[in-house]
C-alpha cells in the first residue's frame, strides 16, 4: 500500500479546474450480463438505458460539472458504474478493489483518469471496498459493511485516512447493495435513510431524513450542490425533501435501476481545489 509519504510530486500535474469535475462511463453493450444480487434478472432496454445515460450527464453538465469521459469498455458490462472502482478524497484517490471478481477489471482506467489530480493508492488484494459503500460527510466517513466491502477493505481505507484526521465509521448493511443504496447526503450534515437496511446509530449526531416507505431505493441521491439529482421514479421522497427546503432535479433512471444501480453510481466528482 502507498503511505502519504511516497506520493510523488508528479501525481499533481494537472492543474484542478473550479468547478468540480464529473468522471463518466458510457453504457457497455454487455450491460445486460450485469452484476446483480438482490434483484431479479428483468430485460434492459439498451437503448434507453444510453438515452438516460446521456440524460443523466446533461443534468450534471447543467448542474456546473466539466463532463471527463473514459473509454468505454465493452467487455466489461457493469463499467458504467464508476463510483464503485475508486474514491476520492480532498487528499488522495483510492483506487477500490470491487468485491464481484467480474468488475476488478474496471478500476485501472478510473484510477489512471484520478492520478492526475489526486496521490493515488489503492485497497490491496485480498481486501474488497466498494465505492458505493463509502460515505463520506465532512470530516467522517462511512463504510458500509456490505457484501461487496469486508474487513480487510475496511481497515486498509481507515489506515490510508489515518494521516488526514478522518474520522472513519463502519455501518452494517444488510438486503440492498451497497451503504450508498441506503444513505445518501442530501444536506450539509443531512442524511436520505432507508432504515430498513442499515443500522443509523452510527449516525448519530447527523440529521435524518427517511426516504418514503414505499421508495427504499430513493435513499440513492446525488448532492451536486444545489438541487441535488434524484430518480424521476420516486414522487414521494422527492415531496419530503422540498417540505424541507431541498431543492430537487429528477432524471429518468429506469433502466440502470435494473442493473441495481442509482444515480450516485454513475459519476465520481472530483472537487476542485488544490491537493492538501
Ligand atoms: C453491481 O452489482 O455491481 C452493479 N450491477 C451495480 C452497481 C451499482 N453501484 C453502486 O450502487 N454504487
Amino acid at each position: 500500500m502507498t503511505s502519504a509519504r511516497e506520493w510523488p510530486e508528479a501525481a499533481r500535474s494537472t492543474p484542478p479546474s473550479p468547478r468540480p469535475t464529473a468522471l463518466v462511463r458510457p453504457v457497455s453493450s454487455s450491460l445486460v450480463r450485469c452484476q446483480l444480487t438482490h434483484l431479479s434478472r428483468a430485460p434492459i432496454d439498451l437503448d434507453l438505458a444510453r438515452e438516460q445515460h446521456g440524460r443523466y450527464v446533461e443534468v450534471l453538465a447543467g448542474l456546473g460539472c466539466v463532463i471527463e469521459r473514459l473509454p468505454a469498455a465493452p467487455g466489461l458490462p457493469d463499467a458504467v458504474f464508476v463510483e464503485d472502482a475508486a474514491v476520492v478524497f480532498d487528499e488522495v484517490a483510492v483506487e477500490a478493489r470491487p468485491g464481484a471478481a467480474s468488475r476488478r477489471g474496471e478500476t485501472a482506467a478510473v484510477a489512471a483518469a484520478l492520478a492526475r489530480w489526486r496521490p493515488l493508492a489503492r485497497i490491496e488484494a485480498p481486501g474488497t471496498l466498494d465505492g458505493g459503500d463509502v460515505l463520506r460527510v465532512g470530516r467522517r466517513v462511512f463504510v458500509g459493511r456490505s457484501r461487496r466491502t469486508d474487513r480487510s477493505g475496511f481497515d486498509q481505507l481507515r489506515a490510508l485516512l489515518a494521516p488526514f484526521g478522518y474520522r472513519v465509521e463502519e455501518v452494517a448493511v444488510t438486503g440492498c447493495l451497497h451503504l450508498k443504496s441506503a444513505a445518501t447526503e442530501v444536506a450539509e450534515g443531512t442524511l436520505l435513510v432507508a432504515r430498513r437496511w442499515l443500522d443509523a446509530a452510527p449516525f448519530a449526531g447527523l440529521e435524518l431524513i427517511d426516504v418514503d416507505p414505499a421508495e427504499p431505493f430513493a435513499a440513492n441521491v446525488l448532492r451536486v450542490g444545489e438541487p441535488v439529482v434524484l430518480p424521476e421514479a420516486f414522487p414521494l421522497t422527492r415531496r419530503r425533501l422540498e417540505a424541507r427546503g431541498i431543492a430537487v432535479r429528477t432524471v429518468p433512471a429506469s433502466e440502470l435501476a435494473k442493473a441495481e444501480g442509482g444515480v450516485t453510481c454513475c459519476s465520481i466528482l472530483v472537487a476542485g481545489g488544490v491537493v492538501r
